[in-house]
């Protein structure tokens, strides 16, 4: 690993598994329990806002009853310790990453704890619920105070965040590692393979095989807990 000068690593709900937190598509995961056409989509918050905006309600809630597991504090050591450079890039809305210590966070698929308005289009820092009230006001947007916030997350067939950036990273990056995602969601799924072809050494760590496993030099099967302590020791131990 001695030659290894920049790291891009992708995260994906497996790395907050063991926090308590509900990925997508294992057994009863959130995908179960809602149809993604109903929640995360645009189209599915326009057929229904108070469904959609309860959902991230319960999971922004949520957030405060878990905290960050072995894999995340593991990455912050890293990004501390590592005297090259590092990128975290998640696909997860939950804050685990910074409250792990992490500080070199993109959020590609945006935030629980960040609204977005549909009016003026600012994203403000956001804790508490978008549901109406009691009185069946929602709440205003910090900027415009127009009651038209919605979760700063982006839905199936929304751009994700800063996709300039992140490819600027995979043209730089040494090695390419991968944590706890299915494989299943473009373009986060696709960026194995652009780094690959620019030249990275690409590492999987999953619970199982993913559907891009077959995509990268390595792929080591186990949970995050474990898996990524042990190569966060590997990078600095070189
Ligand atoms: C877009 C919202 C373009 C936030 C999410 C080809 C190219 C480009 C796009 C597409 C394409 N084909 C189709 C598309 C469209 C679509 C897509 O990919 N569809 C799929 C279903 C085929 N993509 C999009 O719409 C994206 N936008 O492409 O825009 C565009 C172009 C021009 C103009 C406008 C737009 C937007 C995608 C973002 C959707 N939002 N979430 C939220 O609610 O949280 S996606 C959601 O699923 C997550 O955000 C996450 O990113 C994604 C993948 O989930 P994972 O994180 O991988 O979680 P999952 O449960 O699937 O897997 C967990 C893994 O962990 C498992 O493998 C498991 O084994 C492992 N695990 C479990 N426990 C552990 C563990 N591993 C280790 N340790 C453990 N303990």
């Amino acid at each position: 690993m001695t030659d290894i000068r920049n790291i891009v690593v992708l995260t994906g709900a497996g790395i907050s598994a063991e926090s308590g937190i509900d990925t997508f598509r294992d057994a009863g995961g959130l995908w179960e329990q809602h149809r993604v056409e109903d929640v995360a989509t645009p189209e599915g918050f326009a057929r229904d806002p108070g469904l959609v905006l309860g959902f991230y309600d319960m999971r922004r809630a949520a957030l405060g009853d878990v905290r960050p597991n072995d894999a995340h504090r593991a990455l912050a050591r890293l990004e501390k310790a590592f005297d090259g450079k590092l990128l975290i890039v998640t696909q997860n809305v939950d804050d685990l990453h910074e409250r792990a210590g992490a500080r070199n966070v993109l959020h590609m698929h945006g935030e629980l704890n960040s609204a977005l308005c549909n009016i003026c289009g600012t994203r403000s820092p956001w804790n508490a619920p978008m549901s109406a009230d009691v009185h069946g006001q929602r709440p205003e947007c910090p900027a415009c105070e127009a009651r038209s916030l919605r979760p700063d997350v982006v839905w199936f067939g929304e751009m994700p965040y800063q996709m300039e950036r992140i490819y600027a990273a995979l043209r730089e990056a040494d090695l390419f590692v991968s944590i706890g995602t299915s494989g299943a969601v473009y373009p986060a799924a696709g960026f194995v393979r652009d780094a690959r072809e620019l030249g990275a050494r690409t590492l999987e760590l999953n619970l199982e095989r993913s559907e891009g496993s077959h995509w990268f030099h390595e792929s080591r099967q186990g949970r995050a807990g474990e898996l990524v302590p042990a190569w966060v020791d590997e990078v600095l131990g070189s």
